[in-house]
């Protein structure tokens, strides 16, 4: 059994203080020589971590080790009997051109790249590859290219000093040609820092936003949390084969160029959102995460939970509370609750697990963010601010624990956070259930908290979930403010003295990560779309609207009734309301929000049905609309330059919604003119995607020749043909374009379009009733799993809401994850998805 236990956690016998590294770089022979610094702390043999290394030599205190003196097997070098403290050297071969897991030292268009995160750094060299082993580094850099980086500051060229105790997986290397765009920020203790973004020549032209991203965010960390950069030099890198967004290595931040380069032309009011969220969230790991890290794997919510936090709390400041927030929840639901009732529902702090790069999950990162949003309310915004300072004094360079955490909120506020500790340790989604009575001047709502079962997790105990909540008169004017209600126990009651039945606004600002149980009367549902002073309330109760008659379709073939599309119709006029809530008040629930959600009321979700369903709600809605679409679309133009603040970008979503509404009546004629004059890449592919929904046959091919070189802009158009592509036709569009000339499966970007637009764009192509797209989907993770195992598993969590389904879809399902299980030399990514999955 290879499974790591949390209850197993030991500080190692033997530690390393100092590493001393020199890197003699080739592509398929680099030579790492190590110098490690060791200190022993307590009883038993050194053991160092290693793969895929060629070891050369390896000597203690300068002296060559004889055989007896240590163990060597495939992952693993043992020193025996080690001495109170020494110097121990190895070195080591590897082939940084073959390495297509991108993990540890490997090559991306000629240039050289790391990724140790988590565990890569014992593919590079043998070392203590583990967060609690935090150690100053010395690198050289030994090779004839132009830019050799390493962590910390240069003391010459290609040499690097880290002065920082850092964990391995901070590590990172990069050289090759690269060109950068230079900028500086000064600190509040009037420091400067050199800020440099590191692109492949040709692509310096699209940095100029992750820059601005950059030193906006470190000026909002001094500001907001009192936290200052820490080196005289600041580098990101962009790479073009990347598993993930990016990576917070010390001083030497690499990115997925997908996050880094943006023009109007080439990239969307997305993608430049991203990479303002994703440079936040990096730059904000130098304090959490990087200056004080995490003891072990399972405290990984520690770091990235905190650090989502702050970075979602950066986008509001940047972007508006109310519209980053529903973006937040969306996100959070669509794969954090998913995740949640599914066979992969974990603890926010897991206690075991057998491959940790299949923990970085939305449980981890995304419901890890609303536990410190809950804390925060639970304590007030002065105890938090009171408990981050202890935590960033008392813990500065350490390698620390959720128990850490919490003690400081303790320490700092006074109150007992036993209970909410159960936050971290309980998976599943709490569902609250509130029911009212109006009796005689008394107002009562009774709230009910029910945890479900997850794998491994049953008869929970309560949580505190804190309930923001305020009440509305019938009228819609505001009689009680917003309150925080602490439900503690399994059930509660409270009352208030009235003279009428008020509205009930609960769950404020989604002051909890929970479902809601609460029927409440469609009347009352309008009037908080019209008056809530609550706006992601007012956003909760519209897609409350849409969701009950979407799924009134579903199972009854009901009608979309007038009201509503009064209701709808109301919102899109509406031009006293900010045009990205209206965008997103406008946006119907996804199909597979509504498949989990007939799924949670006993109904088997169709996917077919589901498709037509919301098609026909969206013409309903267009066919309301049909007088008004042209001129509201022409009244959230945004004429000249693009300009990607949040205000346009509004704008541009509610007039890609309105398109895709006009799209239903017209068959694509506004589309065709929409993408003929578009001036930039948010405009062009709202447009595109209309016409791929309606059916155009010509736009992929000019769209291709247009963008044939630009392999950011193309990662688009593999993805939009899949996910626009009509469901019985999805798997036939996948399978062609896997054929194309540039798709290649070893980019990550590339594979990933083109899976994922199948797998999340179109559930109802994937999950055609004959299989096919079932199918697909495992002969591709089949494929990518030999050379890189970890994209491949994070792929396959597309199969794990599979136990919803119809019993021919089930067993199709389940047939395909066999098959990928029965398959010998599958990863241990791979098979640990699978048999979670299938259990
Ligand atoms: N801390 C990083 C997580 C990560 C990662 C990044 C890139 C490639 C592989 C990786 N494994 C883990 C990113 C972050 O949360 O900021
Ligand atoms: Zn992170």
């Amino acid at each position: 059994d290879q499974t790591i236990y949390l209850a197993d956690y030991a500080p190692v016998p033997v530690t390393v203080t100092h590493v001393d590294l020199q890197v003699r770089l080739d592509p398929l022979a680099t030579r790492v020589s190590s110098r490690l610094t060791c200190i022993r702390q307590g009883p038993g043999d050194m053991v160092l971590n290693g793969e895929l290394l060629k070891l050369r030599a390896v000597r203690l205190d300068g002296e060559e080790l004889s055989p007896d003196a240590y163990s060597l097997t495939d992952t693993t070098l043992t020193i025996l009997n080690a001495p109170d403290s020494f110097l121990l050297e190895t070195e080591v071969e590897i082939a940084p051109q073959t390495n297509k897991a991108l993990s540890g030292l490997y090559m991306s268009n000629g240039m050289y790249c790391t990724q140790c995160e988590a565990e890569g750094f014992r593919r590079i060299t043998y070392m203590l590859d583990r967060p609690d082993v935090m150690a100053t580094y010395d690198v050289q850099i030994d090779a004839d290219l132009p830019v050799m980086l390493s962590n910390g500051d240069e003391t010459a060229h290609g040499h690097w000093r880290d002065p920082w105790p850092k964990p391995t997986y901070l590590f990172a290397l990069v050289a090759g040609d690269l060109i950068a765009t230079h900028d500086s920020f000064t600190t509040m203790d009037g420091r400067d820092v050199a800020l440099n973004v590191w692109v492949r020549p040709g692509d310096e032209g699209r940095t100029a936003y992750a820059l601005d991203s950059l030193k906006r965010s470190m000026a909002w960390d001094e500001k907001v949390y009192g936290r200052v950069y820490d080196l005289s030099v600041f580098n990101i890198v962009a790479v073009d084969d990347f598993n993930m967004g990016a990576m917070e290595n010390k001083g030497l931040n690499i990115f997925n160029s997908k996050y880094v380069l943006a023009s109007p032309e080439t990239a969307t009011d997305a993608d430049f959102a991203n990479i303002e969220r994703i440079v936040a969230h990096e730059y904000f790991h130098n304090w959490t995460g990087n200056r004080i890290t995490c003891r072990d794997w399972f405290q990984l919510c520690l770091k990235e939970g905190l650090t989502v936090f702050r970075d979602q709390q950066f986008s509001q400041d940047a972007r508006g509370f109310a519209t980053q927030r529903i973006g937040d929840v969306l996100n959070l639901r669509a794969r954090q609750f998913r995740e949640d009732a599914g066979p992969l529902a974990h603890p926010v702090r897991p206690e075991s697990f057998v491959e940790i790069n299949n923990f970085y999950t939305a449980t981890i990162y995304e419901k890890g963010a609303e536990l410190i949003g809950m804390l925060r309310t639970l304590v007030g915004a002065e105890g938090y601010a009171a408990g981050c300072a202890l935590y960033f004094e008392r813990h500065d360079g350490q390698a620390c624990t959720i128990e850490d955490w919490l003690a400081c909120f303790e320490a700092a506020t006074g109150r007992d956070l036993t209970q909410f500790k159960l936050w971290y340790t309980q998976a599943g989604t709490p569902v609250v259930k509130v029911t009212e009575h109006f009796n005689d001047g008394t107002y009562r709502i009774d709230l009910e908290q029910v945890i479900p079962d997850t794998p491994g997790q049953a008869n929970k105990k309560p949580m505190p979930i804190p309930l923001a909540f305020g009440l509305l008169a019938q009228d819609g004017s505001e009689v009680v403010g917003t309150q925080i209600h602490e439900l503690t126990s399994e059930t509660d009651h409270l009352s208030f003295d009235l003279d009428a039945k008020p509205v009930l606004s609960i769950l404020r600002g989604f002051s909890a990560p929970v479902i809601l149980d609460f029927v409440q009367p469609d009347a009352e549902r309008l009037t908080l779309l019209a008056h809530d002073t609550d706006p992601f309330n007012r956003w909760e109760a519209g897609r409350a609207l849409a969701k009950d008659r979407l799924m009134r379709a579903v199972t009854d073939d009901a009608d979309f009734d007038a009201p509503w599309l009064d209701a709808m119709t109301t919102l899109a006029t509406d031009t006293d309301a900010d045009p990205a809530f209206r965008a997103l008040a406008l946006a119907l629930p996804s199909e597979d929000d509504l498949a989990q959600s007939l799924h949670n009321a006993d109904v088997v979700p169709d996917p077919d049905r589901i498709y037509a369903v919301r098609r026909a709600a969206q013409l309903a809605m267009a066919e309301h609309l049909r007088d008004d679409l042209s001129d509201l679309r022409e009244s959230n133009a945004t004429p000249g330059s693009y300009d990607p603040k949040a205000e346009d970008a509004g704008k541009r979503a509610l007039s890609a919604t309105l398109l895709r509404l006009q799209t239903m009546l017209d068959g694509g004629k506004a589309a065709r003119a929409a993408y003929d004059v578009a001036n930039n890449m948010t405009d062009r592919m709202a447009a595109f995607a209309c016409l791929l929904d309606a059916g155009d046959e010509t736009v992929a091919h000019s769209f291709e020749q247009d963008w044939q070189d630009d392999r950011l802009v193309m990662d688009k158009w593999f993805m939009a043909q899949v996910a626009h592509a009509a469901p019985r036709d999805a798997v036939g569009v996948a399978d062609r374009l896997t054929r194309h000339r540039d798709f290649d499966a070893s980019n990550p970007n590339r594979f990933r379009s083109l899976i994922a637009g199948l797998t999340g764009g179109n559930p109802a192509g994937f999950h055609n009733p004959d299989g096919t797209g079932y199918e697909f989907l495992a002969s591709w993770l089949l494929h990518l799993d030999k050379s890189n195992p970890q994209t491949s598993a994070r792929l396959s969590t597309a199969f794990d809401g599979w136990t919803r389904y119809d019993a021919d879809r089930q067993a199709m399902m389940k047939a395909q994850l066999e098959r990928i299980l029965g398959t010998t030399g599958l990863s241990r990514d791979l098979s640990e998805m699978v048999i979670r999955m299938l259990k």
